[in-house]
C-alpha cells in the first residue's frame, strides 16, 4: 500500500458526496427554514431520500436497501445535515432503530422489517424513559411472558420520529431482579393495539423532527417480535450505540460544515470600515479555528466509521470520541458563525442561529458528552 491510498477517500465515496450534496441543496435545503419555523416533519426530505434510495441507506441489498457501509451512511447524514439537521435525523434514526435487528435478528425478522424500512417505513429506537436517561439500565418498561408471546407495559421518552415511524425497537425489562441482565429487545409496530404517542415536545432545535413519548398499554406481541436473546437486550442496546453514535458525529460534522460555509461566504460579502470583514485578522483567526475543528472532526468520524464497519476492537473508544469531538466542535463552530454574522446571525434571515440551536442537541442525545467521556475513559487506548 502506498501513501496515495490512505488519508484520501476512494472515488466512490467522493461521488456519493457529490450526488447527495446536490440532492440536499436542491430538494432538502430550500425547506429547512420552513420546517424549523413550522415545527413540521420534513416530508420533502423524506420523499427525496426514499426516491434516491437513501432513506435507510444502510439496509443491506439482500433486504432491498442500498447497502451503504458505515462510512457511506455517515456521508449521507453529513451532507443532509449540512443543509437541514432535522432531515438528517431521518437516515440516522432509521439506522439506530433497525440496527438491533440487523445485529441480532433472524433472517426472517430482517426480511419482515428491513424491506419495508428501505421503502420508507421508518424505524425508531425506544430505550430512554423519564427516569432512565444516562442510567439506561434503570428502565422500567416491562415485557411479561404469556403463553404465546409477550405483553408490554410502560412508556418511553424522547423518542425521535415517534408517530411517524412504522416500527419501534423497544428495550424492556423481562426480569427486574437481574438488573441490566434482565433486559430484552422487541419490535413493536405502530398498528399494534395498545401503542400510542404523547404530544410532540417543544424543542430548542431539531424542530422538524418529532420527539414524542411512546406509551405501551398491554401491547400483546408474539414470540416472533423478540429480537435479542432473553436478558441480552441491554448489551445489544449498548452495542448498537457504539455503532450509531458515529452517525451523530457525522450529523454534527455536517451542521458545523454548513455553518462554516455560511460564515465564510458572509465574511466576503459583508463590508465594514470600507473592506470585507474577511480582511480583518480577528475574523480570519475565527474562520481558521472553525475550519481546523471541522476537518479534525471529519477525520476522527470517518476513522470511527471504518472501525464500525470492520468491528475493530477500539470501536468503543473511537465511537464515543468522534461523537464527543464532532458535537463539541459543532457547538463551537455554530456559535462562532453566529458571532461572525453579528446581528444578522442572531435572526432567522440566515440559517446559523438554527444551526446553533440544532448543534446543542448533538451534545446531549445518543448519550450526553459526559457519558461519552465515561465510555472513553473506560476504553482508553
Ligand atoms: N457493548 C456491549 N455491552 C456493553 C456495553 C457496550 N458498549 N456497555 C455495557 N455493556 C454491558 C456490560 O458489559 C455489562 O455486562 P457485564 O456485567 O456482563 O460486563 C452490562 O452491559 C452493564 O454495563 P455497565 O455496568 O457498564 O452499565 P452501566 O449501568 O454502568 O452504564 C453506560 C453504562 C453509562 C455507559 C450506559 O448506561 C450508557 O451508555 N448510558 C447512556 C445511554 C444513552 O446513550 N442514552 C441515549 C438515548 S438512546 S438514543
Amino acid at each position: 500500500m502506498s501513501l496515495e491510498d490512505i488519508y484520501t477517500l476512494p472515488s466512490e465515496y467522493l461521488e456519493l458526496r457529490k450526488s447527495i450534496r446536490s440532492l440536499s441543496e436542491k430538494e432538502i435545503g430550500p425547506h429547512a427554514s420552513a420546517v424549523d419555523e413550522e415545527h413540521r416533519y420534513p416530508q420533502e426530505a423524506h420523499n427525496a431520500l426514499v426516491k434516491s434510495g437513501l432513506y435507510a441507506a444502510h439496509v443491506p441489498t439482500e433486504f432491498g436497501g442500498d447497502g451503504a457501509d458505515a462510512l457511506a451512511t455517515c456521508i449521507v447524514i453529513e451532507e443532509v445535515a449540512r443543509v437541514c439537521a432535522s432531515s438528517s435525523l431521518i437516515p440516522a434514526v432509521n439506522k439506530l432503530g433497525s440496527l438491533p435487528l440487523i445485529l441480532s435478528g433472524s433472517k426472517e425478522q430482517k426480511e419482515r422489517w428491513l424491506r419495508p424500512l428501505a421503502k420508507g417505513k421508518g424505524f425508531s429506537y425506544c430505550l430512554s424513559e423519564s427516569d432512565a436517561g444516562s442510567d439506561a439500565s434503570a428502565l422500567t418498561t416491562k415485557a411479561e411472558r404469556k403463553s404465546d408471546g409477550w405483553v408490554i407495559n410502560g412508556s418511553k421518552k424522547w423518542i425521535s420520529n415517534a408517530g411517524v415511524s412504522e416500527f419501534y425497537t423497544v428495550i424492556a425489562q423481562t426480569d427486574s431482579s437481574l438488573g441490566s441482565k434482565g433486559i430484552t429487545a422487541f419490535i413493536v409496530e405502530k398498528t399494534d393495539p395498545g401503542i400510542s404517542f404523547g404530544a410532540p415536545e417543544k424543542k430548542m432545535g431539531f424542530r422538524g423532527s418529532p420527539t414524542r413519548e411512546v406509551y405501551f398499554d398491554n401491547v400483546n406481541i408474539g414470540e416472533d417480535r423478540r429480537i435479542s436473546e432473553i436478558g441480552k437486550g441491554f448489551a445489544l442496546a449498548m452495542d448498537t450505540l457504539d455503532h450509531t453514535r458515529i452517525t451523530i458525529a457525522a450529523q454534527a460534522l455536517g451542521i458545523a460544515q454548513g455553518a462554516l460555509d455560511v460564515a465564510k461566504k458572509y465574511s466576503h460579502e459583508r463590508k465594514q470600515f470600507g473592506k470585507e470583514i474577511f480582511d480583518f485578522q480577528g475574523v480570519q483567526f475565527m474562520l481558521a479555528d472553525m475550519a481546523i475543528g471541522v476537518e479534525t472532526a471529519r477525520q476522527i468520524t470517518y476513522a470511527a466509521a471504518a472501525k464500525s464497519e470492520r468491528g475493530d476492537k477500539d470501536l468503543k473508544f473511537f465511537s464515543a470520541a468522534s461523537k464527543t469531538y464532532a458535537t463539541d466542535t459543532a457547538m463551537k463552530v455554530t456559535t462562532d458563525a453566529v458571532q461572525i454574522l453579528g446581528g444578522y446571525g442572531y435572526v432567522s434571515d440566515y440559517p446559523v442561529e438554527r444551526m446553533m440551536r440544532d448543534a446543542k442537541l448533538t451534545q446531549i442525545y445518543e448519550g450526553t458528552n459526559q457519558i461519552q467521556r465515561i465510555v472513553i475513559a473506560r476504553n482508553l487506548p
